[in-house]
């Protein structure tokens, strides 16, 4: 490795010789003096090099740099208030080209679709680079925490023999003589993790649905956030880790990056206080009605309209950003949530929504395998379909449940992004399988 200094290092670096690599953000080249702001992984620098009145190759190197261009640098540190940037600049005494780029394609259209396309070049933005920052200290307070509460983490495959959600939005492969699908979610296989003993489980991995929709909050791949648990009395005991899980997360997004978020995407992260607000369904269309809205899906399920104003009543009486909505009717939900016990028209499961948005589902899980093979028959399921997952239950599961959350949904509702696509590392859509 090269002995370079990273740029959120020069400020605490004395001034004198420095080593800096990076790419070429913009060339200022004037007749007196040129500029070159360079960045790395961690800022940006100002470079500079007064012309000689003599032949001067370095200042012909840069005048030949494109923005782009990956260089080593090498020059004298300078501390200097006057530079705008950081107040320090190097002084340059050489540069090597270390790989030449071309004209950037994004320059002059910067449309998110061709963005998508140049997506590597997309992602040198430093707000860009921010994002997934935050999205590394977010997973990892989240596995942090998750560690300490003794959860064990799991990775249960995505090839499946059969459906692992429902059979709707279900991506088939070629699998040697056979066929295989792709996993929409982890459910049946952390619910294994019960019967096995495993008592607390976790994963964050892929999960795919084959959603024909456009919207700015579906992806036909995205890496799903999952937590079983057993021994719990309801789907309240999932809702209170949950949001104990969301309180660790967003505590370490703020103390780490508060500050940067709020300088380069103007937005406050503030830690959610618990217990969230909690909502029956049914409680949340009166709440909804009596602001003037019905909402419109013959189902009860609540549509993305219906989310963004019941969260808006949410931040208006509770000043909370998150809310969770329970109960929700039996016909909405799959076939293994539980039902009430007094009253098999409601389950003891959830939404999560933040900022609007659906953001999660939990659930307590059904554990008792003839009630299961009753609601699987109810919801048109033969139990022979489920053949592995209802046995596990046959051999003894204790009540548990927990809950499946979207990581991209997470992160562009916290951060303000207009877009899943904005917040996804390589997007992956109904007419996008590239870069
Ligand atoms: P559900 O289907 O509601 O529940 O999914 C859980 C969460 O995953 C995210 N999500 C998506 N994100 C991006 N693109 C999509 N197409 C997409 N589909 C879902 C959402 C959603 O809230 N097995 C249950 C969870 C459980 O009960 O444990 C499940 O998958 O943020």
């Amino acid at each position: 490795m090269t002995d370079r200094t990273l740029v959120q290092d020069l400020a605490a670096a004395s001034d004198g010789p420095v080593r800096v690599n990076g790419w070429v953000d913009t060339v200022r080249d004037q007749k007196k003096v040129q500029f070159v702001v360079l960045r790395d992984e961690t800022g940006a620098v100002q470079l500079v090099h007064p012309r000689s009145e003599d032949a001067d190759p370095l200042a012909d190197i840069v005048s030949g740099l494109t923005v782009g261009t990956f260089v080593s640098v090498t020059g004298e540190l300078k501390h200097d208030e006057r530079v705008k940037l950081g107040g320090l600049e190097v002084k340059v005494d050489a540069i090597e080209v270390t790989a030449p780029a071309l004209d950037s394609p994004i320059a002059e259209d910067s449309s998110i679709d061709k963005r998508l396309d140049w997506r590597f070049l997309d992602l040198r933005r430093p707000e860009q680079n921010l994002i997934f920052r935050v999205q590394t200290t977010f997973l990892h307070a989240l596995r942090t925490w998750w560690v300490e509460h003794g959860f064990i983490e799991i990775h249960t495959p995505k090839l499946m023999a059969s459906a692992s959600e429902s059979r709707a939005e279900l991506f088939e492969v070629e699998y040697f003589e056979t066929k295989a699908y792709l996993a929409q979610s982890p459910q049946f296989f952390k619910q294994m993790a019960q019967p096995a003993g495993f008592g607390k489980v976790f994963e964050v991995a892929p999960a795919f649905r084959a959603d024909p929709s456009f919207t700015s909050r579906h992806a036909t791949e995205f890496v799903s956030v999952d937590a079983e648990l057993s021994w719990i009395d309801s789907h309240e005991d999932v809702m209170a880790m949950h949001e104990q899980l969301l309180v660790a997360g967003l505590t370490a997004v703020r103390d780490k990056h508060g500050a940067e978020i709020e300088t380069l995407l103007g937005v406050e992260v503030t830690v959610p206080a618990a217990p969230f607000p909690r909502i029956p369904l049914a409680e949340a269309h009166r709440i909804l009605a009596s602001r003037g809205y019905t909402v419109p899906r013959a189902d009860g399920d609540l549509d993305p309209e219906g989310e963004r104003r019941l969260s808006e009543y949410v931040a208006e009486k509770f000043g909370h950003e998150f809310v969770f909505v329970t109960d929700y009717a039996t016909g909405i939900r799959p076939f293994y949530h539980m039902r009430h016990a007094d009253d098999p028209t409601l389950t003891n499961s959830y939404d999560l929504l933040f900022n609007g948005v659906e953001i999660s589902t939990g659930a307590q899980r059904e554990h008792r395998v003839e009630v299961l093979e009753a609601q699987a028959r109810d919801k048109g399921l033969e139990p022979d379909e489920l053949g592995f997952y209802l046995d596990f239950f046959r051999y003894g599961v204790p009540p548990h449940g927990g809950f499946g959350m979207g990581l991209s949904r997470v992160i562009m509702l916290l951060l303000h992004q207009a877009s899943i696509r904005e917040v996804t590392y390589l997007f992956r859509g109904p007419n996008r399988l590239t870069p």
